[in-house]
């Protein structure tokens, strides 16, 4: 086999491995800020990661579900600096934060890779 081929089939595998995939996924970023969620909607993609950082000193928690019941999709129960759930399946996820509940909500819109 020649250089040119073995370059030839590793493009080929790097393709076959990687190429076919619809597009990488992302960590999306829900800052908690004066005990708000910003944004407090968002939108992603099926297999995106939501990361709730808390830029404040205090405590928050992020509780799936609408305040104030919990539907433990996912629940973090302190989030001193950061928080991340992986979204694997489309629809509409609330949540909110349980030491302020009458003001600490969000939703996260999670949408299928394929229909931009
Ligand atoms: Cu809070």
């Amino acid at each position: 086999m020649t250089v040119k081929n073995i370059l030839f089939l590793t493009g080929i595998f790097f393709f076959l491995c990687f190429g076919a995939r619809k597009g990488w996924t992302e960590t999306v970023e829900v800052k908690i800020i004066k005990s708000t969620f910003i944004p407090a909607v968002i939108k992603v993609k099926k297999g995106d990661t939501v990361r709730w950082v808390n830029m404040e000193e205090l405590l928050h928690t992020v509780a799936s579900g609408k305040a104030p019941m919990l539907d433990k999709k996912f629940h973090a129960p302190y989030v001193k600096k950061n928080f991340e759930v992986t979204f694997d399946k489309t629809g509409f996820y609330d949540y909110y934060c349980e030491l302020h509940q009458a003001i600490m909500r969000g939703v996260i819109i999670v949408e299928d890779a394929d229909n931009p």
